[in-house]
């Protein structure tokens, strides 16, 4: 157990992942309805689809590193360690070489949630559409070329900190253009504060902030200062609660609906999202403040009285997060016991009359269809006459569960 466990677990998940990424990327790219170009499909396809090239190209960075990482466990090979040839640093080098695009493998759906969700609810088409598509691609373009701000200390040099510096800087650029692109689509819509709504104002403002520690981070002189330091753990919580959990609560609490054909309480939904909100500055501002008061991460204990305040806001701010999860497991307990009442019969349950909204619930149309058909069945709906109508001749079944690793695989080489 211990190391090994670790290691065996990561190869297998590592693996599996890319192979769902494969078989995303092969679904996107050659299973689209007639009509559906690329530059016609929703965002939210969009950011998937770039983040399923991170996960093709840079998964396998990670199965090799393993791979050398069990060879030198288990025959005494000398891969990472400074003896025979090896070097300690390589690892941690294709680590985050792997490591930095994953991050944004997390942050690149959440984008596109939150530019469905906003442009639902202002009643708006999404602003720069197309900016927001070329956004995506150089995000995912320059995720691999900034990997080593992850240890601008190892002592690589300042032309090469410099280079790498520059580069995590660059990416600010592109991330600016879809937060602007966000607050445009707002711009004199009338924004219905829904809870996904409310998930996606938090996470604007939260994940700019970490975005701009993240470049403050980047400029390898701070650098020095701020690295292993409790600044770190305060930027990645900061992009990772304020951008893909808050973005996966959006998602959730927005589709939802489509997926299980009754909406989750709004009211749970709310106290939910205050509470991790007002959790999560209590809990992580105080660790920058710790950070200049010379804390680092990773401490077992520590005997500084002056960091003892901070420490226990922080640690308030931690209880008023487990509130928050707390009324998301109320909210699911809530909404399935009154799961009749909260039936959404309609299809479109936030009148979002988006391509989604269109069709009926998986599990409302008829069941031995309910996988492979996604519903033009009983179509009874409030907006669903006319346009489904002539949609039901021109669409062809979509086959979604039969999709074997294998298959996707081969497709992606053959036709
Ligand atoms: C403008 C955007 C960003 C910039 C400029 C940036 C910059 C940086 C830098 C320079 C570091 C290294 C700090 C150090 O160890 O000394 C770092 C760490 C980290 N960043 Fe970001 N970042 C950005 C966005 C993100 C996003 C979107 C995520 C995830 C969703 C993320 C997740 C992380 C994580 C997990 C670490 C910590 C790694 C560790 O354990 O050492 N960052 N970031
Ligand atoms: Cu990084």
């Amino acid at each position: 157990m211990g190391v090994d466990y670790w290691i065996w677990a990561l190869q297998i998940s590592g693996i599996g992942t890319t192979l769902t990424g494969i078989n995303f990327f092969v679904t996107i790219l050659k299973m689209r309805t007639k009509g559906m170009t690329m530059f016609r499909m929703p965002i939210f396809t969009w950011t998937s689809l770039c983040a399923n090239v991170l996960i093709i190209a840079s998964f396998p960075i990670l199965t090799a590193t393993i791979a050398l990482l069990t060879l030198d466990r288990y025959f005494g090979m000398h891969f990472f360690t400074n003896d025979f040839g090896g070097n300690m640093m390589m690892y941690v080098n294709l680590i985050w070489a792997w490591g930095h695009p994953e991050v944004y493998i997390l942050i690149l759906p959440a984008f596109g949630v939150f530019s469905e969700v906003i442009s639902t609810f202002a009643r708006k088409r999404l602003f720069g559409y197309m900016t927001m598509v070329w956004a995506t691609i150089a995000i995912t373009l320059l995720s691999f070329i900034v990997w080593l701000h992850h240890f601008f200390t190892m002592g690589a040099g300042a032309n090469v900190n410099a280079f790498f510096g520059i580069m995590t800087m660059i990416i600010a650029i592109p991330t600016g253009v879809k937060v602007f692109n966000w607050l445009f689509t707002m711009f004199r819509g009338s924004l219905e504060l829904t809870s996904p709504v409310l998930w996606t104002l938090g996470f604007i403002i939260t994940f700019t902030l970490g975005g701009m520690t993240g470049v403050m981070l980047a400029v390898p002189a701070a650098n020095f200062v701020l690295h292993n330091s409790l600044f770190v753990i305060a930027h990645f919580h900061n992009v990772i609660i304020g951008g893909v959990v808050f973005g996966m609560m959006a998602g959730l609490t927005f589709w939802f609906p489509k997926a299980f054909g009754f909406t989750l309480s709004e009211k749970w939904g709310k106290r939910s999202f205050w509470c991790w909100f007002i959790g999560f500055y209590v809990a992580f501002m105080p660790l920058y403040v710790l950070a200049f008061f010379g804390a680092v991460r990773r401490m077992q204990s520590y005997a500084n009285p002056e960091w003892q305040p901070w420490m226990i806001l922080a640690w308030v701010g931690a209880v008023i997060i487990m509130m928050g999860i707390a009324c998301t497991v109320i909210q699911f307990w809530v909404s399935i016991r009154d799961r009749k009442l909260n039936a959404d019969v309609t299809g479109d349950p936030w009148d979002g009359r988006t391509l989604s909204g269109q069709r009926l619930h998986p599990r409302r149309s008829t069941t031995s269809h309910a996988c492979r058909k996604w519903g033009i069945s009983t179509a009874s709906g409030r907006r669903r006459s006319a346009v489904t109508k002539s949609w039901k001749k021109r669409l062809t079944p979509i086959f979604i569960c039969r999709v074997t690793p294998w298959l996707a695989l081969s497709s992606a080489f053959l036709r």
